[in-house]
């Protein structure tokens, strides 16, 4: 049985997992669910009985085996899959450095610009397009400030020195999700530096939306 991923081509959490599948090199199949479409895929009896949290991603592994949140997800493959690279540092220290800034990410901006929150902004709630669009560059541009200062302690060509973490693989979806809110990216030089790093990598390149069979 192949690894399965669930999940839709602009979803950041989506694509974090696809980084971590090419960095490791695993085949995978890939089933769009369309978060939009006919009221959203995710929201479908039979996607629900995959996530009862009707979010994407969810990875079926080789035993069938059923994982949702991206950063479980990650953390099990860098556990099954250690090479050829690892996505967690070995050590404690390291390991929990590298989590802050996923965390960073994952926990304290992503979820604050999600389809349903936005959702939510405009019904039940009175927000416009504007309105809406200025709550997201918001709270990705307070999430960015203290990740810009944060990288200047640890940074080298990726977020954690020269080694390509799960920072990165959770940076490059939010700074795609940032361009698409045309934050100015120029206030913070040392992610946007990373982003270009990482885009350079195969691995990164083959997971951007717009590489993806579902992207419109
Ligand atoms: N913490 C979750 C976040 C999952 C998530 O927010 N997924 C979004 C796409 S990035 C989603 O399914 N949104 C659908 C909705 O809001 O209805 C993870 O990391 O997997």
């Amino acid at each position: 049985m192949a690894i399965t991923l669930y999940g839709y081509w602009r979803s950041s959490a989506t694509y974090r997992v696809r980084i971590a599948l090419n960095l490791k090199q695993l085949d995978y199949t890939y089933l769009p669910v369309h978060l939009v479409k006919e009221g959203g895929g995710q929201h479908k009896a039979e996607y629900i009985t995959l996530n009862p949290t009707e979010l994407v991603p969810t990875l079926v592994d080789e035993d069938g085996i059923v994982l949702n949140q991206s950063l479980a997800i990650i953390e099990y493959l860098d556990d099954l899959y250690p090479h050829p690279t690892l996505l967690l540092p070995q050590s404690a220290l390291h390991k929990a450095r590298v989590r802050t800034l996923a965390l960073d990410i994952a926990c304290d901006i992503q979820p604050l610009a999600n389809l349903r929150v936005l959702q939510y902004l405009k019904n039940p709630l009175p927000c416009s397009d504007a309105q809406q669009k200025a709550w997201c560059q918001h709270w990705i541009e307070a999430g960015f400030k203290g990740i810009e200062q944060r990288l200047k302690s640890c940074a080298g060509d990726y977020c954690f020195g020269n080694m390509v973490t799960m920072a990165d693989v959770c940076l490059v979806p939010q700074v795609y999700n940032a361009l698409r809110f045309t934050v100015a990216m120029d206030n913070y030089p040392l992610i946007q530096q990373i982003y270009n790093n990482c885009n350079r990598l195969s691995a990164f390149v083959a997971a951007k939306p717009e590489n993806q069979p579902d992207a419109e």
